[in-house]
């Protein structure tokens, strides 16, 4: 952290580099924002400063002097050093080279320190406010919902169980009876962006057991449709912000971001299975797997120009139970996902909001009423039409910044391994 008092720099920050050169000694201070030079000429502080390792955290005020071949064009020559902490070495994980995703995952608070990682996550926390921003603009209200809750919601299979008291209780897989609870309370729109559990077994890289969801839910749409424009409207504003205010992380990963255009395609799954016929024979197979839908990402791409494109219509089969069906088609539903770049960022669809048909719905997925009574009563006492979406915050970063693997994008990894830090 740089502060400017008067005359003086202060430099606050992790000593990235101690050149030693006798009678002269440079040291390379690294701060979130960038690197700095500092030049010692002095004495006393050439004797303060000789003890420092790399990695120690130090404070030093002096007078910025211009010098055009340093970095930045200008070089501290210090009158003060403290050194906050010394660095114990050798350290665990070498900053100048890349270790693999396990070891930097397993020190954390150091590989954070490498401005190439840092970038993932300053570019993260652009994508987390801009989407907020973005719906807040359109009128969305922001909630929490509990992530301790007593019935899986998107099927029962992935769930954490956990001891609550005397009773069985999960964590949260998802917001979603929640985000509709709010609808039949009359909110209209909401956005909720908070943690969410799967316990999903694979060691891939698209999965994680615990991610960071984007929830939003929308009263009287006409159709489905009216969320993907929220979705697409939503991607193309953060696109934007993310060019505006990170170019320099941009820079250091290599990524040249283009604005999306609107709207992105629309494909049926129908359609996809005939585009995917002659590369791809899963044709029994209701859904896409990460195959389909990359080979899926690669038409789009060579057909469109477009890195995104909304695959529309999902069987039944592979449908949530509060899924609408489509008016003319009962095997068909308005339920689709956002792809990008091959792979699925979101699911959205609208939601049968009719009471009789909701509950037949639900019986015919082998659920159980009863499990779901504080659910289905929001049904039973006026609720408007409605649809909403999900999106992972993880992988939109992944895919906006080419990354292999959706724990890259992630700070702190949950994963079949990975439980510490
Ligand atoms: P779904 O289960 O498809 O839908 O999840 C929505 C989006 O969340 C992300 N995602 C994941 N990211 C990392 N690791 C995982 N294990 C993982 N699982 C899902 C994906 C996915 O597209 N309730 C519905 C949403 C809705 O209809 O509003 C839901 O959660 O980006």
């Amino acid at each position: 952290m740089i502060v400017q008092r008067g005359e003086k720099t202060i430099i606050n920050g992790f000593v990235k580099q101690v050149r030693d050169l006798g009678k002269i000694c440079f040291l390379i201070i690294r701060d979130i924002n960038g690197e700095y030079q500092v030049t010692i000429k002095d004495e006393k502080l050439l004797s303060q400063a000789k003890e420092l390792k790399d990695e120690s955290v130090v404070r030093v005020e002096g007078k910025r002097v211009e010098n055009p071949s340093v970095i930045n064009g200008w070089e501290l020559i210090p009158e003060k050093i403290e050194i906050y902490t010394i660095a114990e070495q050798p350290l665990p994980l070498n900053l100048s080279i890349k270790s693999g995703l396990d070891k930097e995952i397993d020190y954390r608070f150091l590989s954070l320190r490498i401005p190439r990682i840092a970038s993932i996550f300053k570019i993260e926390s652009t994508v987390n406010n801009a989407i907020q921003e973005f719906f807040n603009k359109n009128g969305f209200f922001t909630i929490h919902t509990s992530k301790i809750v007593a019935a899986a919601t998107e099927g029962g299979a992935n769930v954490f169980p956990i001891l609550y008291f005397d009773k069985q209780a999960f964590l949260a897989q998802s917001p979603q009876f929640y985000k509709q609870m709010m609808m039949s309370a009359g909110f209209e729109k909401v956005i909720e962006i908070g943690p969410v559990f799967r316990a999903e077994p694979h060691h891939d890289t698209r999965h994680l057991c615990e991610y960071t969801s984007i929830d939003i839910e929308v009263s009287y749409i006409k159709s489905y449709e009216d969320i993907m424009k929220y979705l697409e409207k939503a991607l193309q504003y953060t696109i934007k912000k993310v060019i505006k205010i990170n170019q320099k992380e941009l820079e250091i990963l290599g990524i040249k971001l283009e604005i999306p255009k609107l709207p992105f395609p629309r494909i049926t799954m129908k359609e996809a299975k005939e585009i995917l016929k002659s590369k791809y024979n899963k044709e029994e197979e209701e859904d896409l797997d990460p195959e389909g839908e990359r080979l899926m990402g690669s038409y789009v791409k060579e057909t469109y120009n477009s890195d995104f494109f909304f695959l529309t219509e999902f069987p039944w089969s592979v449908a949530q139970f509060y899924h609408m069906r489509k008016k003319e088609d009962n095997n068909v539903t308005y339920r689709a996902d956002l792809i990008y770049k091959g792979l699925e960022i979101s699911t959205l669809a609208q939601r049968e909001h009719r009471y009789e048909i909701l509950l037949n719905q639900l019986k015919e997925k082998g659920l159980h009423p009863e499990e779901f009574k504080f659910y289905l009563d929001f049904f039973r006492y006026g609720v408007p039409p409605h649809g909403g979406a999900g999106l992972g915050l993880e992988r939109i970063v992944k895919q906006m910044l080419n990354l292999e693997n959706v724990q890259e994008s992630t700070l702190l990894p949950r994963t079949p391994t990975h439980l510490v830090p």
